[in-house]
């Protein structure tokens, strides 16, 4: 009797230690399923914060604007975009303090900018990509813009803009047609540590070089300044009377140029090819004081710009480290056309 009552204890007993561990199991289980889910959770409703830095004030950057406006509308509320004071001038002096004040309170994920300068650029983005935040340079990029090998400027995750040197050499073939592959060529650059504007001049010299009776006579810098670019243009005017036809590398560059050959009293005569496509530009091709436009995409480089950046921040995704999106010309014959509207910059 006394043996069975201990049997019946044993029995008792084992079976309330095994209810106690499979709940404590269950509890832990719950306890991870729980975390998991918080876990996803508060990545799935993590809002990442991005700072657009611009170039410069002017229409191009604007467009792009609106296309990083598009895409972080279309993630419906899980970016933040912060945009920095657009710099009134061009180059790291005005571009670097806003950089350094957009980004001094912290709570930045990642930053889409567009790098003043190859060199100036490469320490203050180095040190604000060792606090932790992503880089991604729209437009122009650091060093020779080659982010896949190795160096000290190769910590942004990606180049997304226009394939700058590409479009240098088309806008030299169109040239070309339109003086029947003679005559003299002159470039109006905007400065020379600028990795955009210093590809279109590349592809531009390269691609005169091709025709044996073009010459470039000369390259000048306006530092972006319009009214600088209408008074070189019209000392090169001087200078070679008879250029025959003017490069201007973007906006401010090119609104200089055609001004100083309307000034001139050389409509027509000298022809204008043109980079950017604001309103001005375009009315100048209407009037017949310009003569072809290459039209970047701002907007889609915006956009895609953020669309890789979340897709990083994210899910840790791999960017490719360039993206290019293409561009078109705007000529006389397709200035009308509705469907060439979509690419002339907003104001
Ligand atoms: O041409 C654009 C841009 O691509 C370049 O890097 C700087 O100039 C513009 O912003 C036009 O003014």
């Amino acid at each position: 009797m006394k043996k069975s009552l201990l049997w019946i204890t044993i029995l008792v007993l084992s079976i309330s230690m095994l209810a106690v561990f499979s709940l404590a199991g269950c509890k832990t289980t719950t306890t991870a399923t729980t975390a998991a889910a918080e876990t996803t959770a508060a990545a799935a409703a993590k809002v990442f914060t991005i700072l657009f830095m611009p170039g410069v004030a002017d229409p191009f950057y604007f467009t792009m604007e609106k296309g990083i406006q598009k895409k972080v509308d279309e993630l419906g509320g899980s970016v933040k975009l912060l945009v920095a004071e657009y710099p009134k001038s061009w180059g790291p002096e005005a571009q670097v303090p806003i950089l350094e004040a957009a980004t001094a309170k912290g709570g930045i994920d990642l930053i889409l900018i567009a790098p003043t300068s190859t060199d100036a650029l490469v320490a203050p983005l180095k040190k604000l990509y060792d606090q932790g935040i992503a880089i991604i340079t729209v437009d122009t990029y650091l060093g020779d813009g080659d982010y896949s090998k190795d160096s000290d400027y190769s910590f942004p995750l990606s180049y997304i803009g226009t394939d700058n040197k590409l479009g240098g050499q088309k806008v030299a073939e169109n040239l070309a047609k339109m003086l029947n592959s003679k005559g003299k060529v002159y470039l109006m650059n905007t400065n020379p540590d600028t990795s955009s504007v210093v590809d279109r001049g590349k592809g531009f010299s390269e691609g005169i070089a091709k025709f044996p009776d073009m010459t470039l006579v000369g390259t000048d810098y306006c530092m972006d300044v319009q009214q600088k670019a209408q008074e070189l243009a019209t000392a090169a005017l001087q200078k070679n009377p008879d250029i025959a036809g003017i490069f201007g590398v973007n906006l401010f560059s090119s609104q200089g140029s055609y001004q100083a050959v309307v000034n001139a009293g050389l409509t027509g005569a000298v022809k204008i090819a043109s980079w950017d496509a604001t309103q001005d530009l375009i009315n100048a091709l209407k009037e017949g004081k310009v003569d072809m436009i290459l039209a970047q995409k701002p907007a889609e480089i915006g956009f895609l710009g953020v669309e890789w950046g979340y897709k990083y921040l994210k899910d840790k995704a791999e960017v490719p480290k360039k993206v290019i999106p293409g561009f078109e010309f705007f000529t006389k014959e397709n200035v009308d056309d509705p469907n060439m509207a979509q690419f002339i910059y907003s104001k």
